[in-house]
């Protein structure tokens, strides 16, 4: 074979990846290509193992290859993979999301993150009767078109497509804000609140890093839906049973009218879900006119990897992942100091990031504003340790309940050697 792995892959895949930030763009170097994962470690193609704080960016809460989740995920691939009809699994998943999320009183599963926040945003513009979205500047709500705007440096903007391909007048409908600027949103509701079919909000930011919203910035944006008529749409696909059995919006204590979710609620096999008030998502085809569809909606892997992980998640996981993510935080912040970079670790639960300046961001401006190249060179120093990170600031971590404190401590110990090394 000529050439590295990764030159070979950029042959047939496009940029050598299925999802762009895969790719190292942010950090350069090459990609490693993973063979397998156990627990808190994962194994590329040359045998080279780290300790995983990216866990597929979000789904694996209880770590790579649970045996509980394969065994589940076996079962139900003997019993048929699909069916194009309903099954009794689907169901039960949606009562369980249902007694973890009482706000989700009625709920569609669908394959992706993306599909949901599209299928979210249909439903507000069906059930409101108004076309506008009000989106925050760093939040990610997937690929679909109207949500790939540019962000409103400071200042809110009318959206204006940030990829190609996507016509001015479909994100001429988004209109992006500031994250945690309730006062720039109260003004902007003064001009065009009337116009707006929801407000689309990560509760926590996790595709910024870590950003976790003020106090009484979430409450705000309730507020703001209740005077405006908006809808107050949560997407929950990062935050949903990881900030807790009920997710964010039991965290902060906020009842959204929708909700998106995924990654965790599919055990990390495709799938994702929106649910909410029953008068709103029952405007869902086939009960209402809202078209949405899916050959392998609710398809039986994922909802059995979905059902055997929701059901492993007591208490005590929680508490569990808050201790090692308070123990990660504390000792990446004293790291940082002790080596005289400054830095800062936002965390909120077992989602954290690292960020070069000198505060904990607020907003995307501020998550710019710190020094990118720093992270580049951390990353790679930590993957040179045996300690796989997400490769760019951008991208929040995750851990598990598989990361015991030994996988902390090396974490951290790592760490001390690569900010002590420039
Ligand atoms: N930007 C995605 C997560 N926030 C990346 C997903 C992936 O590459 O797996």
């Amino acid at each position: 074979m000529a050439g590295t792995r990764f030159q070979r892959a950029l042959g047939r895949l496009v940029g050598g990846v299925n999802s762009p930030v895969r790719a190292f763009g942010y950090v350069g170097g090459e990609p490693r290509f993973m063979r397998r994962g156990e627990g808190c470690v994962i194994e590329d193609e040359d045998g080279t193992r780290y300790i995983d704080h990216v866990m597929s960016f979000g789904p694996l809460i209880l770590g790579h290859a649970h045996p509980k989740v394969v065994e589940a995920v076996c079962a139900a691939a003997a019993r048929g993979t699909t069916f194009g009809a309903p099954t009794w699994a689907e169901v039960e998943l949606a009562e369980l999301v249902h007694a973890r999320m009482p706000s989700l009183e009625r709920i569609r599963l669908v394959n992706s993150g993306t599909e949901a926040t599209m299928t979210a945003l249909r439903l507000a513009r069906a059930a409101t009767g108004r076309e506008n979205v009000v989106t925050f500047a760093g939040c990610y709500h997937g690929h679909a078109d109207p949500f790939l705007v540019t962000p409103g440096s400071g200042a809110l903007t009318l959206g204006i497509p940030s990829s190609a391909g996507v016509p001015p007048a479909v994100t001429g409908m988004t209109l992006s804000a500031p994250y945690n600027d309730l006062d720039a949103l109260e003004a902007m509701a003064d001009r065009s609140g009337s116009t707006w079919a929801a407000i689309m909000v990560e509760p926590v930011a996790g595709n910024m890093g870590v950003v976790a919203p003020d106090p009484g910035f979430l409450p705000g944006l309730r507020a703001l839906c209740d005077r405006t008529g908006a809808l107050l749409v949560f997407d929950e696909v990062m935050t949903g049973f990881r900030l807790g059995p009920g997710g964010a919006q039991e965290r902060y204590g906020v009842t959204p009218d929708l909700t998106c979710l995924g990654k965790i609620v599919g055990g990390g096999l495709p799938l994702a879900a929106v649910g909410g008030r029953a008068a709103i998502m029952d405007q869902l085809a086939p009960l209402g006119p809202v078209y949405q569809a899916g050959t392998l909606s609710g398809n039986p892997l994922a909802t059995a990897a979905g059902l055997a992980t929701l059901q492993e998640l007591e208490p005590e996981v929680y508490a569990r992942l808050e201790a090692l993510g308070a123990q990660l935080a504390s000792g990446l912040q004293a790291a940082l100091a002790d080596a005289g970079v400054e830095g800062t670790v936002p965390r909120v639960g077992s989602m954290w990031s690292i960020s070069f300046r000198p505060t904990a961001p607020r907003n995307l401006d501020e998550v710019k504003a710190a020094d990118t190249e720093r992270f580049a060179h951390f990353f790679h120093g930590m993957l040179a340790q045996g300690v796989y990170l997400a490769p760019s600031p951008f991208e929040a971590m995750f851990l598990s309940a598989a990361h015991g404190e030994e996988a902390i401590a090396a974490t951290v110990a790592a760490a001390r050697r690569v900010l002590s090394s420039r």
